[in-house]
Formats: structure tokens, sequence, C-alpha cells
């Protein structure tokens, strides 16, 4: 089986909320010696944005939706352990806190974007979902974190991002952290508009862009 004949298989596990299928074929990556990064990104994914335009189109429901987020965590579970390694007395790259926000159980992305931080070198503290902005703070300063990180997937949910942001302005500890912010509703005007410092598109670019933001932590 080829790359791409593999990829298709994963993105089709995931459609169809096979679990099983899903594990087998992030293992048999894994055997391959393909990029678990990769396996994600070009596999995996194209599989749970597919099931979103199925909901979009009023093909998929619910359960379907839960099905698809189960096989794309299952495969995460199987991919995560050989991307982040063994990074023990590893230097790094700087402490990430991030979380869903309050209000929203969406956790795919913030799980794939948390995975690959830590494969980056990042000391990664996933809060989960539903997060409360006192959690964030209170996590970021028990951490000494350098970045915050909020993921929303509802428009409903999004202004929890801006609700932190003045939090931190209202406690005087805004220049305190760089605030990332993401999630398929968020965009680079809602960014700019609440006063964040950083909104990647994806996984791969919020990779880029933490590593970015702490150029700008270390300059001070
Ligand atoms: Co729901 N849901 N959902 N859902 N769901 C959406 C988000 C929705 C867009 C579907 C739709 O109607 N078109 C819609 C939101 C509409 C809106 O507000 N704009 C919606 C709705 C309405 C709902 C419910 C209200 C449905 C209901 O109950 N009536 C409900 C809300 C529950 C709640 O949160 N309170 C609900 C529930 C669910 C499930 C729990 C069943 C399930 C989530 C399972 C889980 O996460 N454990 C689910 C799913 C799967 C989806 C869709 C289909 C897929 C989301 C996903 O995982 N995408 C979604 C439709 C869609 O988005 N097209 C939809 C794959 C994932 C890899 O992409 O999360 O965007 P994404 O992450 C990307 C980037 O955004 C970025 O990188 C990631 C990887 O590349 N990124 C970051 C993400 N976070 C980042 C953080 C960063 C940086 C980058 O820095 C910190």
């Amino acid at each position: 089986m080829n790359r791409n004949e593999l990829f298709n298989l994963m993105a089709d596990a995931v459609l169809k909320g096979d679990k099983a299928g899903s594990i087998k074929l992030a293992e048999d990556s894994i055997e391959m010696g393909i990029d678990p990064r990769t396996a994600i990104e070009e596999g995996f994914t194209p599989g749970m944005n597919k099931t979103g335009e199925l909901w979009d189109e009023g093909v998929y429901f619910l359960p379907e939706l839960v099905m698809s987020a189960e096989a794309m965590k299952a495969a995460m579970g199987v991919l995560k352990p050989v991307m982040t390694g063994n990074r023990a007395g590893a230097a790094s790259s700087g402490t990430v806190v991030i979380g869903t926000v309050e209000g929203d159980i969406h956790d795919i992305g913030k799980t794939i974007v948390a995975a690959l931080l830590e494969a980056a070198g990042f000391n990664v503290v996933d809060l989960g979902f539903d997060v409360p902005e006192e959690k964030f703070i209170s996590e970021a300063e028990a951490h000494n974190a350098d970045i915050i990180g909020m993921s929303a997937l509802l428009t409903t949910t999004m202004f929890g991002q801006k609700r932190l942001i003045s939090r931190l302005r209202e406690l005087g500890k805004r220049d305190k952290y760089k605030i990332m912010v993401g999630g398929a509703p968020v965009s680079e005007k809602w960014a700019k508009d609440i006063g964040a410092d950083s909104a990647p598109g994806d996984a791969m670019n919020a990779v880029r862009a933490a590593k970015e933001l702490m150029g700008a932590v270390k300059a001070y």
C-alpha cells in the first residue's frame, strides 16, 4: 500500500467512525516510517473535515459526529506518544497552557495543536475543554507559562477568548503572556480586534507561531 492509499483509508476510517480501523492504520503508518504529523494532517484530519461537511449538508447528525471524533482521537492516542517521543531532559522551547474555552466541548483541534507543540519541544499543559478564564490564568501563573492558547469552535463561546484578555488587563498581567487563539470560527481580524498576539489557522502554523512568539518573549 502506498502513502496516498494509506491516507485515503485513514480519512475513510474517521469518516465512518471506525475506531479499530483508525488505530490499525495509525499503527501501520508508524511501521511504514511515516511522520505522525503527516499522518494526522494528510490522513485523519481530512476525514474529520469531510465529517464536518456532511454535518453541514444535514447528512450526518450528532451520533456520526461523535463516532468520527472518537475514531480521530483513537488515532491520536496511537500517534501522540510517537510524536512527542522521549523528550526527558531535552530543553523546553517554552511553556504553553492550552485548552478549549468555557461552554465548548470541541477538543479535537486543540488536542492536535497540543500534541504538535509538545512534539516541537514545548512544555504543554493541556487543560482539556470547557475551561473557565480563571482556570487559564491560575494555571498559567502556576506553570510560569509563556503562552496561553485558547481554542473555540462555536461563535457563542469564542467570546471567552476576549474575556480572558480583558481579565488579564484588569489584573495588570496582559504583558506577562503571549496569547494564541484558534478554532474554525477564529479569524486574524477577530484576534486583532480582541488584542490576541496570534491566530494560526491550523496546527502546523500554531507551532511556527509559538516559536515566533517565543522569539518575542526571549527578546525581553
Ligand atoms: Co460541533 N459544531 N457542535 N461537535 N462540530 C461545529 C463546530 C459546527 C461548525 C458544525 C456546523 O454547524 N457547521 C457548529 C458550530 C456553529 C458555530 O457556532 N459557528 C457546531 C455545533 C452547532 C455543535 C453543537 C451545538 C451541536 C448541537 O449539540 N446541537 C454541539 C456543541 C457542544 C458544545 O461545544 N457545547 C456540538 C458538538 C459537537 C461534538 C461534541 C459532537 C463534536 C466534537 C467532538 C470533540 O471535539 N471531542 C462536534 C464536531 C466534531 C464538530 C465538527 C463537525 C468538526 C470539528 C472538528 O473537530 N474539526 C464541526 C464542524 C466544522 O468545524 N467544520 C462542528 C476537525 C479539527 C481538526 O478542526 O477543530 O477546526 P478544528 O482545529 C483545527 C484548526 O481550527 C486549528 O488547528 C486545528 C488542526 O488543524 N486550531 C487551532 C484549533 N484550535 C486551535 C488553537 C490554536 C491554534 C489553532 O491556538 C491555541
